[in-house]
């Protein structure tokens, strides 16, 4: 009924499909074989489920079926590539990639340079109509709003529900931290010194005033607590990390915030894959402000 050496490079095909977790920890011919059927069963109905379980058990392979139980029961397993549209140095990427790394999924990355306009082709346009990165394509649900992605991800792809909790009123305090990031942390940031990197150089000390002030705000709200919510590491705690990494590079005396700096150095040392995330990706950001400046000058 079913050749197993025959369906390697059909499988070899699906894998390449398939990037998420294409290959199971178990991996041997028989897995294989095993995956590519479950395949046809649930992705080309060729196969009935029946037909198989019926195999299975004709051929005494009950760890197989165990194994086929596993499978589909595992929502992540079949997923097609997640492609994410993004800059490395742009904050709100950022705030992306550390999600991803959090929640444990796998995006294809699509670098996107916006200074070469490739935000504004027709094929980007129609997936984002508002042009902007960071932008998801869960094989065709598009999304953007960095802080939205992140949520999306959490629930569509977490295993528990601790970085961004079920609880009405965790959430709310996770939510209250995401939207004063983009509202008053972020914004801040990008009111001071975006004149200073793409405009003339200079910035209004009033704007200065308000990120000092979002940021004794921030010190309050983290309190005593290691991390922003209370003692455990949320999605709120990965977008102002990345936004408070941001001003660090360009500089900002974070000393006269004891909440925020201890804070900093927790979650830097916690948030998985923070290197790769954004520890490294936020010296592509200080690069490019640097080259505009230099630009300038010159
Ligand atoms: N609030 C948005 C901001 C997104 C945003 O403004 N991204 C910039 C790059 S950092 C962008 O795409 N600019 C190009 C444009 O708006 O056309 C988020 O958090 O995702």
């Amino acid at each position: 009924m079913f050749n197993e050496a025959g369906s390697r490079s059909f499988y070899d095909r699906f894998v390449h499909l398939s990037p998420i977790r294409p290959i199971p920890s178990t991996f041997n011919i028989q897995t294989v074989f095993l995956d590519t059927c479950i395949y046809f069963c649930i992705e080309t109905e060729h196969l009935s489920l029946y037909q198989l379980v019926h195999y299975l058990i004709s051929i005494r392979r009950t760890s197989r079926i165990v194994y086929l139980l596993s499978v589909l029961t595992d929502k992540n397993r079949y997923i097609m590539t997640i492609d994410f549209y993004y800059l490395p140095g742009s904050a709100p990427c950022r705030n992306v990639l550390l999600a991803a790394k959090a929640v444990g999924v796998e995006l294809n990355l699509k670098y996107t340079d916006i200074m070469k306009g490739e935000h504004l082709t027709p094929e980007f346009i129609k997936i984002n109509p508002q042009h902007t990165i960071p932008t998801l394509d869960d094989n065709g649900f598009a999304i953007w709003e960095s802080r939205a992605i992140m949520t999306y991800l959490q629930q569509q792809y977490g295993k528990d529900d601790s970085l961004y909790p079920k609880d009405p009123k965790r959430r709310a305090l996770v939510d209250q931290r995401l939207y004063f990031d983009m509202g008053t942390l972020y914004s801040s940031f990008y009111e001071y010194y975006s004149p200073i990197f793409f405009g003339d150089g200079k910035s209004d000390p009033a704007k200065f005033e308000k990120v000092n002030d979002a940021f004794k705000f921030l010190d309050i709200f983290i309190g005593n607590n290691d991390y922003s919510t209370g003692n455990n590491l949320t999605l709120a705690d990965l977008a102002l990390v990345s936004t408070v990494s941001t001003f660090e590079v360009m500089n900002y005396d974070l000393s006269p915030y004891k909440n925020v700096s201890r804070w900093f150095a927790k979650v830097k040392a916690t948030a998985p894959g923070y290197e790769e995330a954004n520890g490294k990706p936020v010296l592509a950001f200080k690069e490019r402000v640097d080259s505009f400046i230099e630009k300038r000058n010159k």
